[in-house]
């Protein structure tokens, strides 16, 4: 009985023929089951010896079919796999190929820059709590600069990011010094739109911890990083700024590439454009993150990578990037 329930075994090829096995030999009129039936027309002694023989064949039996089972799953399952692989990528696609929102033209292209330079790319969360977002920073309760970021709140208390700063802490934590990162990010913030304002962009923000980092360090990555997405010169302006998480804080402006300086909508008629706030990391962040200030010190950036696309593509609303209009994005191809 083995030997030809084997056979058949092999010769099931699908789940549905091992079903059809089962039934066949554990079934109600299956053959073992017959056999365990038969065993009260034997006498005492005969039954126990018998009795352990067909319940070890049972068993046997019970342990195959399922063995068989999974033997199938996984053939079925290279089969799939290789059907996949037969799909060619590389084959032209009919009509419009599609092409990337130009921020994540940009990112990526950023992404290169830093990584070339020896930086890692790190992800966050959108969804953050008041510590990430703001006690981690040095922004504690009741400070004034909370008013600085309108912020989204939810019923749970966490809150809509409105910074890639929120991610600082945690990659202090998680990489200790001395780190080179940058984190790219969706950021929300309450506030009114106009021309170079949204309620939803992206930053990128990049920190650089080490010893002996200074503010020399922070200016050479910022005209590196400018120079390789503009292509060409541009003009930038270093003026002091007040940032709760670096001393000293500095706000790098670009000239508004859009009227060349003149005055227009999207700069406000100032001629330039608020591009990337940056400065060196405050001791208290980077106590917060395990870091020692005695023996480390280091920079910090937060691009606006939205209004850096606008500039760099001559977009004059930021509500355009955020439109979703194909047609309008599309122009933005992938070199
Ligand atoms: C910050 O968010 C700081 N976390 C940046 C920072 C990081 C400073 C690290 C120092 C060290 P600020 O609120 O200025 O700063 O925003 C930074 C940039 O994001 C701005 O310069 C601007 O380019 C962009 N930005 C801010 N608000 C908006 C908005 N509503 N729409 C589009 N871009 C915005």
């Amino acid at each position: 009985l083995r030997q030809s329930f084997e056979q058949e075994l092999q010769r099931a090829g699908s789940s549905d023929a091992v079903e059809k096995l089962r039934v066949a030999y554990l079934g109600k009129k299956g053959s073992v089951t017959e056999l365990l039936k038969g065993l009260k027309e034997v006498g005492a002694e005969q039954k126990k010896e018998l009795g352990q023989h067909i319940n070890a064949l049972k068993r046997g039996v019970e342990e195959r079919l399922s063995e068989r089972i999974e033997e199938i799953r996984v053939a079925e399952e290279q089969r799939e796999i290789e059907a996949a692989e037969q799909y060619d990528v590389t084959l032209p696609v009919a009509g419009d190929p599609g092409s990337y929102h130009p921020i994540t033209i940009v990112q990526r292209q950023l992404e290169e820059v830093f990584t070339s330079m020896g930086f890692i790319v790190e992800d966050f969360k959108e969804i953050v709590t008041d510590y990430e977002c703001f006690e981690a920073v040095n922004i504690p309760k009741d400070h004034p600069a909370r008013d600085m970021q309108d912020t989204y709140y939810l019923e749970n208390g966490q809150l809509l990011k409105t910074h890639t700063s929120a991610a600082q802490n945690f990659i202090l934590r998680k990489y200790g010094a001395p780190v080179r990162a940058i984190f790219p990010g969706r950021c929300f913030r309450n506030e009114a739109t106009d021309a170079s304002h949204e309620n939803t962009f992206f930053q990128m923000e990049g920190i650089m911890v080490d010893k002996n980092i200074s503010i020399s360090n922070l200016i050479y990555f910022m005209k590196t990083m400018l120079s390789e997405v503009f292509e060409r010169d541009v003009k930038v302006r270093l003026r002091p700024g007040f940032f709760p998480f670096v001393e000293p804080g500095f706000e790098l402006d670009i000239s508004c590439l859009i009227c060349g300086g003149e005055g227009c909508s999207t700069c406000h008629h100032s001629g330039w454009v608020e591009l990337c706030p940056c400065g060196m990391i405050h001791p208290n962040v980077l106590k917060l993150g395990g870091v020692d200030p005695e023996e480390y010190t280091g920079f910090a950036f937060g691009l606006g990578l939205t209004r850096l696309v606008m500039m760099k593509y001559g977009v004059k609303d930021i509500r355009d990037l955020n439109s979703g209009n194909l047609k309008a994005l599309s122009q933005f191809r992938h070199e």
